[in-house]
């Protein structure tokens, strides 16, 4: 057996439903082994094949290895902040009133349209490198800030020139039906066709997005807007994804599902119904805690239901100015915990192995196992429910993409 590379002196949280034991398929002290990137063998070290060699053999310190972590729903390039809105909301002001007003996404899309390439890229690289702090390996980012075809374009382009500059595998998803623009103004008829007519057919053809997605609310656009976006992203071949039922109970879920998306994300007015179509669709639903708790809204998603349905529960930071201005996914392990009662061992499920399915990469990333792709992340914990219990902690000690140490 000749390797690259094998981490040795760790316990392994491969949250592989096939490997080891308890919610995280846990493995006391383990090892993992890397060729071409991928995972060649994993198993418990005492296990490990008579005679095998390795290039480099990499001590984890008697910590934990994890899958690298997936961050699979942000809005992180943007530029701006909206503390002043934050102000507001302490005294009173809801986030839909501001919205109403000409606040809320549009504020933030005036100070990104006004931004230029560098300023976009160095604010947002720098919330990139803290999710990479704390070993995420792969991110989802969506546009939605641009509202017009160049703008829109403009934040993709940003989003792929990230991956590389921070170590990290970018996913990107079009939000072109993210909010009206002001130009557009009581004619969201006419903004949806642009938006099928002109920018989905342009970004497909760059090939700038891996998916689109849409915000049906009442504050944004209908379901029958939502269901015309969806149907010219199924044209161009690009699978769907949906802010679904965040504030209001708009049929989200249900809507998602009809279109097969990958995921169904908010959730928190979902009704039973959408939670069984979710089920039927084979759907992931992506809770946002951050939005949740900053929002201070009250109704949590329906978790008993979709946990009684299986449906695979992914969890992300949400990083957007306006809901959830947070770059730590580890802290939204612990806030799944306190805020909507999901096991530890299911947080951390939701960043891993479900975020992958959410962005259509089961099959890559997201668990120990081999022939996935060797994203990891060590961390200095004697349990893996420490990184669901502390929160402001870092025990991230070190980040691989493909077998290869990333940057931190
Ligand atoms: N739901 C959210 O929580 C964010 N977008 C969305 O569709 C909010 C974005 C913002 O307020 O800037
Ligand atoms: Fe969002």
């Amino acid at each position: 057996m000749r390797w690259d590379t094998i981490w040795l002196n760790a316990s392994l949280a491969t949250l592989d439903p096939g490997t080891g034991s308890g919610g995280y398929g846990g493995i006391v002290d383990g090892a993992v082994a890397v060729r071409d990137g991928r995972i060649a063998w994993v198993g418990p070290r005492s296990e490990l094949p008579v005679g095998w060699r390795a290039e480099l053999e990499l001590d984890c310190g008697g910590g934990w290895l994890t899958p690298g972590l997936i961050d699979c729903h942000t809005h992180l390039v943007y530029a701006g902040s909206r503390a002043g809105e934050f102000e507001q909301r302490l005294q009173g002001a809801s986030y839909e009133e501001i919205a109403r007003a000409g606040g809320g996404i549009l504020s933030t899309v005036r100070a990104t349209r006004a931004a230029d390439h560098d300023r976009l890229l160095q604010e947002s690289a720098r919330r990139l490198q803290a999710l990479g702090a704390e070993g995420v390996t792969t991110v989802e980012i969506k546009s939605g800030y641009g509202l017009d075809t160049a703008s829109e374009s403009r934040i993709l382009r940003v989003a792929r020139q990230l991956g590389p500059i921070c170590g990290m595998t970018v996913k990107t998803t079009l939000l072109g039906a993210h909010a009206l623009p002001p130009e557009y103004a009581g004619r969201a008829d006419e903004y949806i066709a642009l938006v099928c007519e002109e920018m989905l057919p342009a970004v497909g053809a760059a090939a700038l997005a891996d998916a689109v997605d849409a915000f049906s609310e009442t504050v944004a656009f209908t379901p029958q807007q939502v269901a015309r976006v969806f149907e010219t992203a199924r044209t161009l071949g690009l699978r769907v994804k949906l802010h679904a039922d965040q504030l209001s109970d708009s049929g989200g879920a249900a809507l998602a599902a009809h279109f097969r998306a990958l995921s169904a994300d908010h959730l928190e007015y979902s009704s039973e119904e959408g939670v069984e179509s979710l089920a039927q669709a084979g759907t992931v639903a992506v809770l946002l805690p951050g939005a949740f708790y900053f929002l201070r809204e009250t109704r949590a998603p329906p978790i008993a239901a979709l946990r009684a349905r299986g449906v695979p529960l992914a969890l992300a930071s949400d990083c957007n100015p306006g809901t959830s201005p947070c770059s730590s996914l580890l802290l939204m392990l612990n806030m799944a915990c306190t805020l909507f009662r999901l096991t530890p061992a299911e947080a951390l499920a939701g960043v891993t192995r479900s975020a992958a399915q959410a962005l259509g990469l089961a099959d890559e990333v997201g668990r120990i196992a081999v022939g996935l792709r060797a994203d990891l992340a060590c961390w200095e914990v004697s349990h893996p429910t420490e990184l669901a219990y502390a929160f402001g902690a870092n025990p991230c000690t070190g980040r691989y993409i493909g077998g290869v140490a990333m940057p931190r």
